[in-house]
This record gives structure tokens, C-alpha cells and sequence, in this order.
């Protein structure tokens, strides 16, 4: 059953967000029962409950809109990221929902997108993921929408929060695609965002986790944090093992073997940083932090070329997100990839409107489409493995997440991110000779 309405849901959602089909066409009533909402329910929380599939929510909420609009004992959820404890609803039984989930694909397939080559104009982009898929993901867009013009630049996390606090009175870029939440929760603080309330959304899978409260952001992805360690050092050092604790990386075997980007400039080593923070304490964790910091052979600019540079020879252990790790394994380079028993962090990477954007129509655009289905499953096209946030797009490589993974804060961590950045540039390694 979970399997079925898994995969009819995902035709499902995106004929709703299509149809804009907050009060679609009532379903089928057949079976079902009452339900009164109890404190931390969710509707895709009840959808798994009852039908063991998170993501056949759309089901309870479209019934309870049917019921609603015959029974005032029911009230209309227009937003189905919004339940209130005691409200009634109803939950259809499986055999209503797996039809009412058949209704869903056949209303998307009449309702198939409409090309939009009448929408013309510039839009500039600052990319924060390699830029093969930035390059990719345009001109997937441009298949869409072929008559925006779009110019982009690749910049690391850091770098780009830099770049849009140096802009903020005259803003050259429209949107801020990529890179870890972490930046846009510090760069909505200081005002460098426009939220946008997307009709998509109501595609995402975990809207208090995967958005910002005001949609100032939004999430596109999801990524572990892994180690990749060279199998031709492992060979040549039979009394080393590729490490499975954060503790092994401050061992003294690992001297001089370890390569990570700087915090300052990455978003990559700032998600590793805060991890660090949180689970060891701070105290702990800045003590950590300078132990690990003396074993690394030298900070990169870019999070993820140390799993390229540790590929090629030039130190053992990387410590980079898993999916970087995985598209340089299928770079054919010699690496193991392990993951931190204790608890890894993770990135949700994110996309934004920049305040004062000169093309806000065409940014929302790319937003809109940046929480569809469909854009969230071009990634591993461009070798990008990161997991998707929106229902109806399923993750390439699931087993990346299939670890054990912290209860990353990623309040906790943008809020502080300046001064955890300047504390480590201060006090443990400055970023004056970055590698590339
Ligand atoms: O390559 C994809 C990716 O790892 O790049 C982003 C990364 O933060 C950008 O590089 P920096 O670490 O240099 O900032 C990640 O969000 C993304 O998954």
C-alpha cells in the first residue's frame, strides 16, 4: 500500500500545485473516519499514521475540504501547513485514498504545464553549488522559460554572503541558489532577502524544518556530511582506518592528512564547524576544533575540493558533504566513504529573492520552480546527489541520509554564524592562504 500511494502521490502533488487546486473538485466519499487534531500533528504525520506514506497528505486534506464544504461541522484547511488542535477532520479509509490519489495523477495529466516562451526579460543569479550543475540547472530553466536571458556567477557560501552584504545598497543579483540554509537564516536577519510566498510551497515536505517562517528562503535539497578517504593510502598504511568518529580526525595518525575548506569562505566547513558546536558543547567544541584544525594540511576555498584534492594523493581524509564524495567516486577517484557514528550534520541548501532584486517577477519564477518536482530532479543529471525537499521528487542516492544524523539548529547555527566564523579565523586558522 505505502509503495502504490507513494508513487501515485508524486503525480498527485504536482497536478494540485498545478491546478492550483487548493479547493479542488471534491473527491469520492466512501469510507473513513473522524479525526480531531491533537497538539503536533501534521497532516503528512496522520498520512503516515493511517496510511503508513507521509507523503499522502494532500488525501486528508482534500477530503476534509469535501466535508467542509457539506457539513459545518468541518472547517476548510486553505493551507495545509496550517492545522489548529481540536479542528475535525476526515481521513479517508486506503481504498478511498488510493482512489482519491488516482483522481490526483489523472487531474495532473490533463493539466500538463503550458510552455512559457512569452515571458521574456534578464535575470542574474549568483550559484553557489559546482558549477556544472549551475549551468545545468539554467538551462533546464531555459527550457521552460527560453526567453529569460540568465547570467550567473559561482561562488562559494561565504563568499556570496559576503558579496550580497557589499551589494545590499545597490543589489546586482535577483536570486541566491545553493549553498547551506546557515547563510540565508544570517542573511535574513540582516535584511538581504525578500521573502516570496510561493503557490509551491505547498510542495515542500517539511515546512517548519525546509522554509523560512516569512519564505524569506526556501530549501532545495538535502546533504549529509561525510569523510572521504583515499583507498590507495589506506593500502599503503595497513595500521590506519578510514575514520568512523569525529574523534579518529584528531588522532595523531592524522597529522597533516586532513583537508577541509574554511569556514569563512564555505558553507561546507561551516556546516562541519557547527556540527562540532553542537555535539560536543561549545567549550568542548572549540577545544575539538583546534585540535582538528592542527592536524589538516592545508584550508580550502571551496567546500568541495578536498574530496578532489584527497582523490588525487595530495592528503588521506577529506571531510566534505557525502554527495561530493559520491560524484568524485564516479570521478573514478580512489576514495572510501564513512560517516561519523556519533552523529554527522547536514546541510539543507537554499534559494532566495535578494532584497532590492531589479527582476522580482522573474526571480519569482525561478523560485516557483525551484521547489517543483521537476526541477528538484535534475540534479543527478549533473552528477548533484543531494537529496530533494519537495514531495513528488524522489531522492537518487536515499542512502546518504540513511545515517545517523544530529538534530542539526540551523537557527542556532545562522544566527551565530558570523561570530562563530570570525572566532574560528581569529583564533584557530586564518583564511590568508586558501587553496583553491
Ligand atoms: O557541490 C554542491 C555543494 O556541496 O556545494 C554547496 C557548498 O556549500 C558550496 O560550496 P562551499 O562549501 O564552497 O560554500 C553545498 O550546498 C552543495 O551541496
Amino acid at each position: 500500500m505505502k509503495r502504490a500511494l507513494t508513487i501515485l502521490f508524486l503525480a498527485a502533488l504536482l497536478s494540485l500545485v498545478v491546478l492550483g487546486a487548493a479547493y479542488a473538485a471534491p473527491p469520492q466519499q466512501g469510507g473513513g473516519q473522524e479525526y480531531t487534531v491533537q497538539a503536533d500533528d501534521w497532516l503528512s504525520k496522520l498520512a503516515e499514521k493511517n496510511y503508513g506514506d507521509v507523503l499522502a497528505w494532500p488525501v486528508i486534506w482534500q477530503a476534509t475540504n469535501a466535508k467542509a464544504a457539506e457539513d459545518t461541522s468541518f472547517v476548510a484547511i486553505p493551507d495545509p501547513n496550517v492545522i489548529e488542535v481540536g479542528q475535525k477532520l476526515w481521513i479517508p479509509d486506503e481504498a478511498e485514498a488510493a482512489m482519491m490519489l488516482e483522481e490526483f495523477a489523472a487531474e495532473r495529466t490533463a493539466a500538463s504545464p503550458q510552455g512559457s516562451a512569452d515571458v521574456t526579460g534578464e535575470l542574474n543569479i549568483l550559484c553557489v553549488v559546482q558549477p556544472e550543475w549551475c549551468e545545468g540547472q539554467i538551462s533546464e530553466f531555459n527550457k521552460i522559460y527560453p526567453g529569460i536571458l540568465i547570467n550567473w556567477v559561482r561562488m562559494s557560501s561565504g563568499e556570496s554572503l559576503t558579496r550580497l552584504r557589499n551589494e545590499a545598497s545597490n543589489p546586482q543579483f535577483d536570486v541566491w541558489w545553493g549553498g547551506p540554509v546557515d547563510s540565508y537564516i544570517a542573511a535574513a536577519q540582516e535584511g538581504l532577502l525578500e521573502p516570496y510566498d510561493s503557490p509551491n510551497a505547498v510542495n515542500i515536505r517539511d515546512p517548519k524544518l525546509m522554509k523560512a517562517p516569512d519564505n524569506a528562503w526556501y530549501g532545495i535539497y538535502i546533504g549529509s556530511l561525510g569523510f572521504a578517504t583515499n583507498t590507495n593510502y589506506l593500502a599503503e598504511h595497513p595500521e590506519v582506518q578510514a575514520p568512523t568518529s569525529w574523534d579518529d580526525l584528531i588522532k595523531p595518525e592524522w597529522k597533516g592528512q586532513i583537508m577541509i575548506a574554511h569556514p569563512s569562505s564555505s558553507g561546507t566547513s561551516y556546516t562541519q564547524l557547527c556540527t562540532i558546536l553542537q555535539l560536543k558543547g561549545q567549550d568542548a567544541g572549540w577545544e575539538y576544533q583546534r585540535g582538528f584544525a592542527s592536524n589538516v594540511l592545508q584550508f580550502t576555498k571551496s567546500g568541495s575540493a578536498p574530496a578532489r584534492f584527497v582523490g588525487q594523493g595530495e592528503a588521506a581524509v577529506a571531510v566534505v558533504f557525502s554527495h561530493d564524495i559520491v560524484t568524485q567516486q564516479e570521478n573514478g577517484l580512489p576514495l572510501q566513504l564513512t560517516f561519523p557514528a556519533e552523529g554527522t550534520g547536514y546541510e539543507i541548501g537554499g534559494t532566495a529573492i535578494i532584497k532590492g532584486a531589479q527582476h522580482p517577477d522573474l526571480a519569482k519564477l525561478w523560485v516557483d520552480w525551484a521547489i517543483s518536482p521537476a526541477a528538484q530532479e535534475i540534479g543527478p543529471k549533473y552528477q548533484a546527489y543531494q537529496a530533494p525537499t519537495v514531495i513528488g521528487a524522489s531522492a537518487s542516492r536515499p542512502e546518504l541520509l540513511e545515517v545517523n544524523l544530529i538534530n542539526y539548529d540551523f537557527e542556532y547555527c545562522g544566527n551565530n554564524k558570523k561570530d562563530f566564523v570570525d572566532r574560528f579565523t581569529n583564533e584557530i586558522a586564518n583564511a590568508d592562504a586558501l587553496k583553491e
